[in-house]
């Protein structure tokens, strides 16, 4: 756990979160800032930096956060289709430095994104 990292202390309960999946090793909870009707973040509870960096360093939690993902998706009602967003670095806006997936639904999700 880093200190300075607001996932690991969402993770420690230091941070309220709305959890709505949780396993031994992955935490799901709403964002605080929705883009769309259903939008969950999906984290490894151990702290690591961007999705790279957790394929590098335990390639078995990176699968495990993305069975959390689409285990969501389905408990959120996404039948019709879902988002699924790792932003990475400061060119694609990532804000918080624990690896991280958006899992975004319900509504028509446009491409190319912003
Ligand atoms: O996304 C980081 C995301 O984290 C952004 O969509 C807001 C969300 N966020 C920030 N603080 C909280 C808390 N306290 N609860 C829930 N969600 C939060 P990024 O991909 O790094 O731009």
């Amino acid at each position: 756990m880093s200190n300075d990292c607001l996932f690991c202390r969402i993770v420690a309960g230091e941070i309220p979160a709305t959890v709505v999946h949780s396993t031994p090793t992955t935490l799901a909870f709403r964002d605080i800032n929705p883009q769309a009707p259903s939008h969950v973040v999906v984290i490894p509870r151990d702290h690591h930096p961007t999705v790279g960096a957790l394929v590098g360093a335990d390639p078995n939690l990176a699968a495990e956060v993305l069975a959390s993902a689409a285990e969501v998706a389905a408990a959120e009602g996404a039948t019709d289709g879902f988002r699924l967003v790792f932003n990475t670095g400061p060119a694609a806006g990532q804000t918080v430095h624990h690896v991280h997936a958006h899992v975004l639904s319900g509504r028509p999700l446009t491409w190319p994104p912003g």
